[in-house]
């Protein structure tokens, strides 16, 4: 009976670890809140963050990262995309996107895969190959169904299953479809073959379309909303919706609750995949302090809809943010500082969840 018990701590204490529960001993933040043990204290299934792999040599940065009770879920930012995983066709190169696979299994942090189908970062092979409609339907199905089925099953720890986004900004914000070289090629067929091909390459994937300016009510998020009605009806797998969710300080939409809502009620999660919230530079105390009340807006809205699973932050950090090399004179998006220093944004997601 005692070996019996003994070994069933055991298991425990690793299911505990894996799951990204345990106190596994990590460094410190400047709070001692951590944001993925609060999460899942309120039911999320993570609170994570975006890093891309030139990231992963600064050490000060990797410890707040690897902190499995702070991030319990990592994201590539770049290194899972098309032009890095199929720069030629039928050339698969994995070895970046593992980095970022094995760093979310050694630290016991769910994965999210990003992305299959978008069209940047796109190879030209693809997009000058002139290809036919079949052609490119099947270079998409090789595409999704290698790259989702090369990451099968890499984190498997909780919920067997990692998400992707099969297909990323596929519409306009007026709710018409992209005008790129998928849809101008195969019409709206390249988005079934994307999620078809998802699915059947690791069945217990969660699949999600994933896109900005979705996460208040309007034309964007009705014509999303209408798709996956169309696809649901067409036996199409769809498993949720990514709002990326890429802010301006003092300019949140309205509604995002019940926008979240609107797509939940449609039988699919939703998760908050992209989290920043930027400002005209300099920052200063005022701009700071709204984004505090910003960042927990979105955090409330999220916390409040059990079907709402989780929320990424794209990169915790100033110094890596891709927001300045974007838009130029603004920055400031991150809850962490250049100096990995805690902003007030961080107590806003403290906040947010009502901790
Ligand atoms: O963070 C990514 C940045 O490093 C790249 O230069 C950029 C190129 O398009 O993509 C960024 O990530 C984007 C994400 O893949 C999709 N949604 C918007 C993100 C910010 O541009």
């Amino acid at each position: 009976m005692k070996v019996l018990l003994s070994h069933l701590f055991i298991l425990a204490a690793f299911t505990n670890f894996v799951c990204g529960l345990a106190v596994a001993p990590s460094p410190q933040a400047s709070s001692s809140a951590q944001l993925h043990t609060i999460a899942k204290q309120k039911g999320k299934l993570y609170f994570g963050t975006a890093t891309d792999n030139p990231e992963l040599t600064d050490t000060p940065y990797t410890a707040i990262l690897d902190d499995n009770q702070m991030f319990g879920q990592i994201t590539a930012a770049n290194s899972m995309k098309w032009d890095a995983t199929e720069p030629s066709r039928g050339t698969f190169t994995f070895q970046a996107g593992d980095v970022i696979a094995n760093l979310a299994k050694a630290n016991g942090q769910l994965l999210r895969g990003h992305n299959c189908v978008w069209h940047n970062q796109l190879p030209s092979w693809v997009t000058a190959g002139q290809f036919s409609k079949t052609d490119l339907l099947s270079i998409v199905q090789t595409h999704c169904s290698t790259l989702v089925g090369h990451y099968k099953g890499q984190v498997s720890y909780c919920r067997s299953q990692v998400s992707w986004d099969v297909l990323n900004e596929i519409m306009n914000d007026d709710g018409t479809f992209a005008q790129d070289v998928f849809f101008d090629t195969t019409g709206t067929d390249y988005i079934a073959t994307a999620l078809r091909a998802a699915r059947a390459a690791d069945p217990n994937a969660r699949l999600y379309m994933n896109d900005f300016n979705i996460e208040g009510p309007g034309a964007k998020s009705t014509a999303y909303q209408n798709l996956i009605r169309t696809l649901q009806s067409e036996g199409v797998p769809i498993d949720g919706i990514g709002m990326q969710s890429h802010f301006i300080v003092g300019e949140l939409p309205p509604n995002i609750q019940q926008n979240i809502e609107a797509f939940t009620a449609l039988g699919v999660e939703v998760a908050i995949t992209e989290l920043d919230v930027r400002m005209t530079l300099p920052s200063t105390p005022a701009l700071l302090a709204q984004q505090q009340k910003d960042y927990q807006t979105v955090i409330e809205a999220c916390n409040a809809v059990p079907k709402c699973i989780g929320v990424t932050l794209w990169d915790f950090t100033d110094k890596f943010s891709w927001v300045p090399g974007a838009f130029a004179g603004q920055g400031a998006a991150c809850p962490w500082d250049e100096n990995l220093q805690q902003k007030p944004a961080f107590s806003g997601i403290v906040s947010g969840f009502g901790a």
